[in-house]
């Protein structure tokens, strides 16, 4: 074991409402929904996987920003941690997503989060501007 790694979790915030996209796996996954991201590579900055992974799976141009919310611990030594994060250039498309969708405050509150996801809505919905 070399010690904790992080994957980062993007908040997209745009007029007032967050990109969530909807995991096709694994199967006890599949079909709920989660902001976007995926681990940290070694030797890369958290900001970095944030841009690499949203190029990746949203195809879009990001910056990352401060961090919201508290640490999740994952399994395996891994933590999830949420960054915001700017549209720079791009449409975000469902590339290794089922879907996507952007929410307001109310429907955050309603949609079917994974549970790792959940703890910060309080945090996302003050940046919503309920
Ligand atoms: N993960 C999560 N919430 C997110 C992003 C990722 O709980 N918003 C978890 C799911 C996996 C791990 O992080 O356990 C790695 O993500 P992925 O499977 O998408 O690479």
């Amino acid at each position: 074991m070399t010690g904790e790694r992080e994957v980062v979790a993007a908040a997209l915030i745009r007029d007032g409402r967050l990109l969530l996209a909807q995991r096709t796996r694994p199967p006890e996954l599949a079909g709920l929904w989660e902001l976007p991201g995926g681990k940290v590579e070694p030797g890369e900055t958290p900001a970095a996987a944030v841009r690499r992974e949203l190029r990746e799976e949203l195809g879009v141009e990001v910056t990352a920003g401060e961090r919201i919310g508290a640490d999740v611990p994952l399994h395996d030594g891994l933590v999830l941690r949420a960054y915001r994060a700017e549209l720079v250039d791009g449409t975000p498309q469902a590339l290794e997503h089922a879907a996507l969708r952007w929410v307001d405050a109310r429907e955050l509150g309603e949609i079917a989060l994974v549970d790792n996801d959940r703890g910060w809505v309080p945090e996302l919905v003050a940046l919503l501007g309920a």
